[in-house]
């Protein structure tokens, strides 16, 4: 197929052998590799996933509730064969339609990352007020702790260089692993990040996963301990360096 991007997409599922064929083959339009990371799916995930052409990678660790989307996003990261990398979701509310335009805006303006952000919505029903809320919530505690004005610490698709990658130390097995990747970006002085507006749509097949509730205070309480990681991180190096220094000089 022609004017295929030379990126890999990356789509972590658990039980999208519902819509995740038609998601991979018109990925392929656009995408010249597609890697579909199954974890631990009860149904046909991976066999419709390949059928379908995406290289399929299995991933079977999950978090202490059960979830594996940090695990899987990380490990199909680490496989990607381009430099450019993009995820989303294995259920088709993210914008396929625009990935071409957010690696066109990563490369134009030299960034290591694109946080894909789905607010200010277009379509007001895509997300329920439940969900728009907790955003609003976990994107006020990142404004309040971290200074920084992102617009969707949650969203499913972002755009990174394979190098970025590397420099981000990522740890989150479960959902986490969402806040995490841009939080350790926003706060890495070497990387450039930015934001770019999508649309989002309503899940096409299936069921959403997620139990709200447990999954926002896990969030809620993760953006606050990597804060405090962060800082502690930060002050133990610096302490370090004055003491090498002192002893320097001392010498
Ligand atoms: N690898 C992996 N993917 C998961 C898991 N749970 C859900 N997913 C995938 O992660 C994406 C988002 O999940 P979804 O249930 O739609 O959550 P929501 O978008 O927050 O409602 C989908 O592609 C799911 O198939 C899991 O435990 N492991
Ligand atoms: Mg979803």
């Amino acid at each position: 197929m022609k004017n295929k991007l030379n990126i890999s997409l990356i789509i972590p599922c658990r039980n999208e052998a519902e819509g995740i064929g038609h998601l991979v083959q018109r990925a392929l339009q656009i995408a010249a590799e597609v890697i579909v990371v199954d974890n631990q799916s009860t149904d046909k995930t991976a066999l419709v996933a390949k059928k379908a052409g995406a290289r399929v990678i299995k991933e079977p660790r999950v978090d202490k509730l059960g979830i594996g989307y940090g695990y899987s996003l990380v490990k199909g990261m680490k496989a990607a064969t381009h430099e450019i990398i993009v995820t989303l979701d294995g259920d088709g509310t993210y914008p396929l339609d625009q990935v071409a335009e957010a690696v066109k805006f990563l490369q134009k303006n030299c960034l290591d990352m694109v946080l894909c952000s789905r607010f200010p919505l277009v379509d007001g029903q895509a997300i329920s007020l439940w969900r728009q809320a907790g955003v609003w919530v976990l994107n006020s505690e990142v404004r309040l702790l971290y200074g920084r004005a992102l617009s969707d610490i949650l969203s499913g698709m972002w755009v990174i260089r394979k190098p970025a990658l590397g420099k981000l130390h990522l740890k989150q097995g479960g959902w986490n692993l969402s806040p995490e990747i841009k939080l350790a970006a926003a706060l890495n002085q070497d990387l450039a990040l930015d934001e770019f507006h999508i649309h989002h749509y309503e899940r096409e097949f299936g069921q959403s996963k997620q139990k709200l509730v447990l999954t926002g205070l896990e969030h809620l309480w993760f953006i606050l301990t990597y804060r405090l990681q962060t800082l502690w991180s930060a002050l133990f190096a610096s302490a370090n360096k004055s003491w090498k220094l002192s002893r320097e000089v001392g010498a």
